[in-house]
């Protein structure tokens, strides 16, 4: 391995051939160099890593490669995996991407990142019925861990299965933070005098029997909570509780009580609605 590293090394540094390789190359539109072109982020464990290879010719003109021209190659699997001569980030760290194209060789430093801890994001509270505006109705996440989290890609639906919305690129829970989704923030705005951070979703919560959904971006559940018994096409489960709780006057919030998800009605209770607090 330490060899692989010390050859992978000395062609990365061998990229800009001799001059007495290529006699012609005042006068031929010679390849000096390649480059790799990957975007300037972290990656999730998981990510496609959309790097491409370009050709620096001796006049000044760049061209891409086409990927079966080049070999990509890393300098650890674990980390950036090369499947079908792409490079994918495989798992959390730092590794070397190599192209090798002809006698060039060049390297880029990949970061790939874990992927967020979704079990410390829950819903916190749900104001399905609120005291004046039928839509001022609201729906707050948690993040219940001391990082924050990006929640991209998570999405919120209810029970009924007519309403779902998908977290923006860039949506992030600060560190024991909560963030707001308002049904219409107009109307959320009417009742609490503030804009929530988040735009209106449209999803319309019924008052007697509801379910809401919080799910990870590949679709599997987050958390769940089920108001009033649950949607009749998404009723409670047994062991979630003896009797239809929790179960919030009009005016009222559906709020947790407990940091630690036991996927019980008790785990909830009833408050004076609290956005953002
Ligand atoms: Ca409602
Ligand atoms: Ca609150």
């Amino acid at each position: 391995m330490r060899f692989a590293i010390a050859v992978m090394f000395t062609l990365c540094t061998c990229a800009y051939p001799a001059p007495s390789n290529y006699p012609n190359d005042t006068s031929v539109n010679a390849i000096t160099g390649i480059e790799i072109i990957v975007p300037s982020r972290e990656f999730a464990v998981g990510d496609d890593i959309p790097a491409t290879c370009v050709a620096l010719y001796a006049d000044g003109i760049r061209k891409t490669l086409s990927n079966d021209a080049v070999q990509w190659e890393s300098s650890d699997q674990q980390v950036c995996a090369i499947v079908e001569n792409k490079p994918r980030a495989a798992g959390k760290g730092r590794a070397l991407l190599y192209a090798h194209y002809e006698s060039f060789s060049e390297a880029k430093s990949i970061s790939v990142i874990a992927p967020p801890d979704y079990s410390k994001i829950l819903i916190g509270e749900v104001y399905y019925d609120p005291a004046q505006l039928a839509d001022a109705e609201f729906i707050e996440v948690w993040n219940t861990s001391d990082e924050d989290i990006d929640i991209r890609g998570c999405s919120i639906s209810e029970g009924g299965g007519l309403y779902s919305w998908t977290f923006p690129a860039d949506t992030i829970i600060s560190a024991y933070g909560k963030i707001v989704l308002p049904r219409n923030s107009e109307s959320f705005f009417q009742e609490f005098k503030f804009y929530p951070e988040l735009p209106s979703s449209n999803i319309t919560l019924g008052n007697s029997g509801e379910t809401v959904i919080l799910k990870k971006p590949d679709g599997s559940i987050i958390d769940i909570v089920f108001l009033e018994g649950g949607d009749v096409k998404y009723p409670q489960p047994i062991g979630w509780c003896a009797s239809n709780l929790p179960n919030a006057p009009k005016g009222y919030s559906a709020t947790r009580v407990a940091l630690q998800n036991s996927s019980t009605c008790a785990d909830w209770d009833v408050r004076q609605p609290t956005p953002g607090e």
